[in-house]
């Protein structure tokens, strides 16, 4: 067993860094934004531990660093492994099968083969730097086999597993060729959590009809005794790290900054979301035009800001929503705009994160309608930027955070003329009704943080290990 072991270790498809050289070649590193680094940097930080994921560069093997604190351990991808593995069969099959086939996923037996080769990559690493008993939890959808092939190196270990997307309905799932061996690879945790309920009762279910277990509620009686939990953990953000930043002179100075270099405009509405064609860009834009050229809303009067940061651009689905979006708002903004007066200023750039809190801050009506999301954090990041119970958050019924921001205006993002009603009455919203709103929305996101998530899922996989007997497995 290597020498550094961790007593927790957290095992992600990146590593939560990006490298930075310098004009004289020397490399540091960078914590990078990004959904899932968002969420667990905290956790990481206040357990201390190590990290294991690819480190973002093909064919090369880096040796184990520390940064900011944290052990990170750098798994090597050669380019064909990150073309099969990450971009083919995590990308292209599991993304698009996962989202409700938004997008028809592609089904490649190389890609697969790869899959698992990676993931016993990942599952090697793990089994040689886990400590004696250790606790390690493993993310996400590119790592479904990797709890089952631990377990079988290292069957003294905790193994957790948190899937951040969704799990589809039986029906969709049932496509995949490789179905069984998924819910065997999950299988070897001891706790599955899931963003919502719906989801892990999914997965019980699937794994009754496909792999003929026992399940009881959120239980799976397996035969060598061992129990499996399967539970929802709702992921949320470090909201009073949001809140401080929002609350920076210098973040507010630059919400009036934008607001001004944007003409001014009576409401700002904004977008911000990875360009993918989950979040549902092309309704929202379809929306927000609509209302413009129905003379509903004026260009005079209200804004529409799209971030819309760049992601996997090797991926065919993603090129193609890039050309399609970028037609669709020149096409918008053609018809409509005026000298010095676009109706959709579309930005296609990532941002410092105090830029992010700086666009919240400006916002007075975020849009958040992805078509399908396991959850999504930007609604959350708003509503914790907004101590000042203002704006309004115009949210897709089909993201997990619906399930907990009730007071959001909620939409059917494949609805045109409902979301052009939701956004209409957003605009509209005045002081009183943005406050009503806004403090309920607070209440949810301020008390229900990271914080809340992390250790709700740690305590559950630190819970005594169930075994069933005879006794207690339900009855055959
Ligand atoms: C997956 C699931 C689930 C975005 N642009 C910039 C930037 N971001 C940050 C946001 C936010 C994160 O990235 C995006 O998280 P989301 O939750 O919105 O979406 P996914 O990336 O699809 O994340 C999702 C999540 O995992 C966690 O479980 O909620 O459902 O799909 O934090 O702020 N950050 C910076 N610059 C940008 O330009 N700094």
């Amino acid at each position: 067993m290597a020498k550094n072991t961790a007593e927790f270790v957290v095992i992600a498809n990146r590593l939560p860094v990006d490298r930075v050289v310098a004009p004289d070649g020397t490399t540091t590193w960078r914590t990078s934004p990004g959904g899932l680094v968002t969420a667990l940097e905290p956790v990481m930080r206040r357990e201390g531990g190590a990290w294991i994921g690819w480190h973002g560069a093909p064919d090369e093997d880096l040796k184990p660093f520390e940064h900011g604190g944290l052990q990170l351990e750098p798994v090597p991808l050669s380019e064909s492994e990150v073309v099969e593995y990450y971009e083919g069969f995590s990308n292209g099959t599991l993304w698009p099968l996962y989202h409700d086939v938004i997008a028809p996923p592609s089904f490649h037996r190389e890609w697969w083969e790869t899959y698992v080769r990676v993931n016993r990559r990942f599952a090697e690493r793990a089994a040689a730097v886990a400590a004696p008993d250790a606790v390690v939890w493993v993310q996400d959808y590119q790592l479904q086999l990797v709890p089952a092939m631990l377990r079988e190196l290292r069957p003294d270990l905790r193994i957790g597993f948190f899937l951040h997307i969704p799990f589809p309905p039986t029906e969709l799932f049932q496509q995949l060729p490789w179905r069984k061996e998924i819910l065997e690879g999950l299988l070897g945790a001891d706790l599955v959590g899931f963003q919502q309920n719906g989801a892990a009762q999914n997965f019980i279910r699937l794994v009754r009809q496909r792999v003929g277990h026992k399940t009881h509620r959120d239980a799976v009686y397996l035969p060598d005794g061992r129990v499996v939990m399967a539970r929802a953990y709702p992921i949320s953000i470090d909201a009073a790290g949001f809140e401080e930043m929002a609350r920076r002179p210098e973040v507010i100075a630059r919400a009036a900054e934008i607001r001004e270099s944007l003409g001014s405009p009576k409401v700002l509405v904004l977008g911000i979301d990875r360009l993918d064609y989950t979040k549902g860009l092309r309704q929202r834009i379809r929306a927000f035009g609509e209302l413009i050229t129905d003379g509903a809303v004026h260009v005079d009067d209200a804004v529409f800001v799209q971030v819309a940061t760049p992601s996997r651009e090797r991926v065919q689905q993603y090129k193609l929503l890039r050309d399609d979006i970028d037609r669709l708002v020149g096409r918008l903004n053609g018809d409509v705009g005026r000298i010095g007066q676009q109706p959709v200023t579309y930005l296609h750039a990532s941002y410092p994160r105090e830029e992010m809190a700086a666009f919240y801050r400006a916002a007075d009506v975020m849009v958040v309608t992805p078509l399908r999301d396991g959850m999504n954090l930007v609604a959350k990041e708003y509503v914790a930027c907004r101590y000042d119970d203002r704006g309004s958050l115009v949210l897709s019924e089909f993201a997990g955070a619906a399930a907990e921001l009730k007071a959001a205006y909620q939409v059917n993002p494949y609805d045109i003329n409902g979301m052009k009603a939701a956004l209409l009455e957003a605009i509209k919203a005045g002081p009183k009704e943005q406050s009503r709103r806004m403090k309920s929305l607070r209440k949810q996101v301020m008390e229900n943080d990271i914080d809340l998530w992390a250790n709700g899922f740690l305590s559950d996989l630190n819970a005594e290990p169930t075994t069933h007997t005879k006794r207690t497995r339900p009855v055959e």
